[in-house]
């Protein structure tokens, strides 16, 4: 009789060391967000401009794919979607990122209309306002399927 040696296909990805990190932060509350909370929008905030897009070779991307805050730091992120098909983003730990995924595989049809998530269509803009309480790594990914495959993620520091 013969073993077999069943596989199992594990993104690179998994063995960053933000999923250490990120190991035991699960669902919580708004406001005790492992990644932060919403902002206010009427208190001053540094403004970061994302583009999403497509390249020529098939690879989706966010520019810039990594930003450097500091601690409390509220962000206004202008979102612009410069591709040619629909993008989103979604801010969270990696961790959830990448359950959410999963949940994105079964339903890629699940509309984000969350304080933390925007999904835009081409030529289209939009805004989040995210205050960072705690330092740490965090993620950004476009998680309509296939393209944080694709290379559409980034991360945040906060230190
Ligand atoms: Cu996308």
């Amino acid at each position: 009789m013969k073993m077999v040696a069943v596989i199992v296909a594990v993104s690179s990805l998994i063995m960053t060391p933000a999923v250490v990190l990120a190991a035991g932060t699960g669902h919580s509350h708004d406001g005790d967000l492992a990644y932060g909370e919403p902002g206010d929008p009427s208190k001053p905030s540094t403004t970061i401009e994302i583009r999403m897009s497509e390249a020529d070779d098939g690879k989706m991307l966010f520019e810039p794919d990594r930003i450097t805050l500091k601690r409390g730091q509220q962000v206004r992120f202008k979102l612009k979607n410069r591709g040619e098909i629909d993008h989103e983003i979604v801010l969270a730990t990696f961790e959830e990122n990448m359950k959410h995924a999963i949940e994105m595989q079964k339903n890629p049809d699940m509309e984000h209309d969350d304080p933390n998530a925007k999904r835009l269509s081409p030529d289209q803009e939009g805004e989040i306002v995210w205050r960072f309480t705690k330092a740490g790594e965090f993620d950004f990914s476009c998680l309509i399927p296939g393209h944080r495959e694709s290379g559409m993620t980034g991360t945040i520091v906060v230190q």
